[in-house]
């Protein structure tokens, strides 16, 4: 199917829990305010909604601090859904938390079992392979496993690198279409897109790069106007959206939704 990279029907998100406050963080910034939270979020869902996805929010888990970020509990493609294995500690039993709903939606999920680990923060799929950074949540078996489990879907996994002291793959990069990435300069000298068509993030405005497409539009987060000017510039449709709490403890816009369209 063309465009499936970031043509979607359907998305997942969870409502921040209060406990938002104990997020994990390499950098402390100070604690997120969970009600501006609430309503940034609050008005991601209706962005989703507005880009023509049928959105389910699912109830916010206090024992997860990091719950809402659910991209990083599932890799969601056409044909199934896969349960990965996030590898920070806390965070591991928020995978298992997120099977039902997906198999609420989704007749085939298929659940990796280890010993490896994996977080959706660290999966780009484009519209050729999928794309895994190894970072410190994300390990070679945990790719491997992953590449055994879609090959007969007929996905090709290449296993690239996280940039280091960067949480995630996708923290520095995002699809802005089929064949279109947005990198920060520091991915992208890597060479791992090559054949792709790059535009680089601008200077000090890293936390740009996490952006999403969805359908025709893509999310920036507010407050880099140099790369948003950029993608426009280069013929996208931006809609800039508020995500200062998220960022205080490292969430990105692409990590509050699993966006799919199921068969
Ligand atoms: C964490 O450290 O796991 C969370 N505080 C942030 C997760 C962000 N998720 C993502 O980039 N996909």
């Amino acid at each position: 199917m063309p465009e499936r990279s970031f043509r979607f029907t359907h998305a997942i998100t969870r409502t921040p829990p209060a406990s938002a406050v104990d997020g994990l963080r390499a950098e402390d910034v100070g604690n997120p305010d969970v009600g501006v939270m609430m309503a940034h979020h609050d008005a991601y869902v209706h962005a989703l909604t507005q880009a023509g996805l049928e959105v389910r929010v699912v109830d916010a888990l206090e024992d997860f601090p990091d719950s809402l970020f659910v991209e990083d509990t599932a890799l969601c493609l056409n044909e199934g859904a896969i349960v990965l294995r996030p590898g920070a500690p806390t965070r591991f039993g928020e995978s298992l938390a997120m099977t039902p709903h997906l198999e609420e939606v989704y007749t085939e999920v298929r659940t990796l079992q280890g010993p490896g680990f994996i977080e959706g923060g660290d999966i780009l799929t484009t519209e050729s392979e999928i794309l895994v950074g190894k970072s410190e949540r994300t390990n070679s078996e945990g790719i491997e496993e992953l590449r055994r489990t879609v090959a007969d879907w007929g996905y090709t996994v290449r296993e690239v690198t996280t940039p280091p002291g960067v949480l995630h793959f996708k923290s520095d990069c995002s699809l802005l279409d089929g064949s279109t990435i947005l990198s920060t300069p520091r991915l992208s000298l890597s060479g791992c897109f090559e054949g792709y068509t790059v535009i680089d993030v601008a200077e000090g405005e890293e936390p740009a790069a996490n952006s999403i497409r969805v359908n025709d539009v893509v999310f920036m987060p507010r407050g880099f106007p140099l790369t948003t000017e950029r993608v426009r510039e280069a013929g996208f449709v931006v809609i800039e959206l508020d995500n200062s709490e998220c960022q205080k403890i490292d969430g990105g816009l692409s990590c509050l939704s699993l966006r799919f369209t199921p068969r």
